[in-house]
C-alpha cells in the first residue's frame, strides 16, 4: 500500500483508503466549509497564493476560523504534493467547520479541519480544446448573491451539480448558470467569456459568479495584448450572437465553446481571440514564477 496517495487532514498523512472524516463534521452534514481546486504544472503550483487568499476571502465570509496561518497552509499545500512525489496535479484544499452535533450552530463545532489532497488531474476533455464544447442554459438560477452565492467558493455545490444532471440530461457537455434578473453569470464551474467585434466580455462577480484565478488571468493577458476587455453583464441573447464563446477554470483552462442550446455560436469553429488567449494562457504557466518549486 506504499503507493497509495497520502492525503493531509489537520497536520497528519493518511493512505487514501484511511483518509476520512467524521460523519459529524458539518462541512459533511451541511456543507459547511470552503474549498479551493488548484493545479501544480511541472513542480510550481500554479497561483498559490492567489487561491490562498480566495480561501481565506471565503472563509471570513462564512466566519469560519482556518486553523491554519496562510504560510503554513501554503506550506502544507507544498509539502503533500512532496510526500506523493507529484509535479503535476489537482489539488483540492478544504476547509470544513468540523465536528459538531447534529444541530445547525456552528458554535457546536469547536475546530475546523484543514484537508489536503493532491490528486493525478484526469483530464477527460478529449479534444475539446480544438472543436470546442457544448453549452446550455439551464432552467436552475445561480444561487442570488444575498443567499449562498457562488462568490464564495463553499461545499455547497448542490445548485452547479444540478446544473450539470440537466446538462447531462440533454447530452450537453456543460451548463450555464442565469442569475435571478437573468444575466449570464457563469459555468458550473468556470467562468464564462464571449468576444464580440474583436473585444472580450465577461460578467462581473455582483451576478454571483466566482472571481475566478484563470479568469483574472484572461483578463491581464487582454489587457497586456490591447485586446479590448469589458466586465459587463451579459444577456442570453449576447451569448447566442457572440462571434466567440469561452470557459475559463483550473480544471478545464480556457476551452472554446462552439453551441450554447442548439446556436452555433460564430462559425462554430474556436474563434482567434479564443486561440491566441489559449496558447498565451499556456505560456503563462510555463512561464510562472510565483510558485514554490516542489
Ligand atoms: N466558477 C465557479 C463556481 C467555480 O467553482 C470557477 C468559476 C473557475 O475559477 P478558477 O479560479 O478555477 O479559475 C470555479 C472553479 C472542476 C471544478 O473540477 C472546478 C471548480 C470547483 C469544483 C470542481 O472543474 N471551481
Amino acid at each position: 500500500m506504499t503507493n497509495e496517495l497520502q492525503v493531509y487532514i489537520d497536520g497528519k498523512y493518511y493512505p487514501k483508503s484511511e483518509a476520512k472524516i467524521s460523519v459529524y463534521d458539518h462541512g459533511f452534514l451541511y456543507g459547511d466549509g470552503v474549498f479551493e481546486g488548484i493545479r501544480a504544472y511541472n513542480g510550481i503550483v500554479f497561483k498559490l497564493k492567489e487561491h490562498i487568499n480566495r480561501l481565506y476571502r471565503s472563509a471570513h465570509a462564512i466566519m469560519l476560523n482556518v486553523p491554519l496561518t496562510k504560510t503554513e497552509l501554503e506550506e502544507a499545500v507544498i509539502n503533500t504534493l512532496r510526500k506523493n512525489k507529484m509535479n503535476d496535479s489537482y489539488i483540492r484544499l478544504i476547509v470544513s467547520r468540523g465536528v459538531g452535533d447534529l444541530g445547525l450552530d456552528p458554535r457546536k463545532c469547536s475546530r475546523a479541519s484543514v484537508i489536503i489532497i493532491a490528486d493525478t488531474i484526469n483530464i477527460k476533455a478529449g479534444n475539446a480544446k480544438e472543436v470546442g464544447i457544448t453549452a446550455m442554459f439551464t432552467w436552475v438560477r445561480r444561487n442570488p448573491v444575498d443567499a449562498t452565492t457562488h462568490e464564495i467558493k463553499s461545499l455547497n455545490y448542490l445548485n452547479s451539480i444540478l446544473g450539470k444532471i440537466e446538462a447531462n440530461a440533454c447530452g450537453v457537455d456543460e451548463a450555464i448558470c442565469i442569475e435571478p434578473n437573468g444575466c449570464v453569470a457563469e459555468g458550473i464551474g468556470e467562468n464564462i467569456f464571449i468576444v464580440k467585434n474583436g473585444a472580450v466580455l465577461t460578467p462581473p462577480n455582483s451576478t454571483g459568479a466566482l472571481d475566478g484565478i484563470t479568469s483574472d488571468v484572461i483578463i491581464g493577458l487582454c489587457e497586456k495584448l490591447n485586446i479590448k476587455i469589458s466586465i459587463a453583464n451579459l444577456t442570453p441573447f449576447m451569448i447566442f450572437t457572440a462571434d466567440e464563446a469561452f470557459f475559463t477554470g483550473t480544471a478545464m483552462e480556457v476551452v472554446p465553446i462552439r453551441e450554447v442550446n442548439k446556436r452555433v455560436i460564430g462559425d462554430g469553429k474556436p474563434g482567434p481571440v479564443t486561440k491566441v488567449l489559449m496558447d498565451e494562457f499556456q505560456k503563462v504557466i510555463a512561464n510562472s514564477q510565483n510558485g514554490i518549486k516542489i
